[in-house]
């Protein structure tokens, strides 16, 4: 990827708001991109409680049918809501790292490997916190399957190991340059820990690439935001 290509310059970005909650695994997927981007100043975050099922009413699913976080808002109302494509939003404002690839062949890699992330491991720690957990309490979970929550633990497992390979022959889960693909492996790991669900001891390679990302100031960064704990309501 070129390296000519300056970080964005905040001061010519609008600012943005976005609703998430503080430690989330997927919230943190799009902190840490606007971490790497030098773009946290331009955004006011708002807090939606995930533990009191504000996600869930009516008001937030008027901003997100889905009912998930996080959501971008825009200064004209426009809202954005999936880690990839706020990412991809965030990525398409200009400047340096590029976090979505920038030849065709890296677009399509980083875009491939990114679903693979989510289908294959974040997504499936968060089915198994859902259902083979309390998850986030009764009066957010309505219906809990603990057989099927195991079983996407375990896909998770598989998850984790298909990654080990990966990155025992590459640097980044996409090739060779850290990317979004990177980001959400990133949050599967963050979600892992908190669910504890452990990652093999044999996945040497993986274990390293975690070493590695945590180094990141990106990570350091997201990682100090979380440290101040939650939101004051
Ligand atoms: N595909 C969505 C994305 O990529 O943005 C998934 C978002 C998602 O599941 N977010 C979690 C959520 O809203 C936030 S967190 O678990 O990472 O904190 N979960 C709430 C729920 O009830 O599913």
């Amino acid at each position: 990827m070129s390296t000519t290509q300056q970080r964005v310059d905040a001061s010519t970005i609008p600012s943005m708001k976005i609703y998430d909650w503080f430690d989330g695994p997927y919230p943190a997927r799009v902190r840490i991109a606007l971490a790497e981007k030098g773009l946290l100043p331009n955004v006011e975050f708002v807090s939606v409680n995930l533990w009191t099922g504000e996600h869930k009413e009516p008001e937030f699913l008027a901003i997100n049918y889905s009912g998930t976080l996080p959501v971008l808002e825009l200064q004209d109302g426009t809202l954005i809501a999936e880690c990839t494509a706020i990412t991809q939003y965030l990525d398409s404002l200009d400047g340096h790292p590029v976090l979505t690839g920038e030849t065709p062949r890296e677009k399509g890699l980083i875009h491939m490997m990114t679903k693979r992330a989510e289908i294959e491991f974040l997504d499936a720690v968060s089915v198994y916190f859902h259902h083979a957990t309390p998850g986030l309490g009764p009066k957010v979970e309505l219906y809990q399957n603990a057989e099927w929550g195991a079983k996407m633990g375990e896909k998770a497992i598989r998850g984790m190991r298909y990654f080990d390979n990966l990155l025992k022959g590459q640097p980044f889960v996409a090739g060779n340059t850290f990317s979004m693909a990177d980001i959400a492996v990133l949050g599967g790991m963050i979600f892992a820990s908190l669910v504890k669900l452990p990652v093999p001891e044999e996945c040497v390679a993986l274990r390293a690439w975690h070493d590695n990302m945590q180094e990141r100031p990106s990570y350091q960064t997201w990682r100090a935001l979380v440290e101040q704990g939650a939101p004051k309501s």
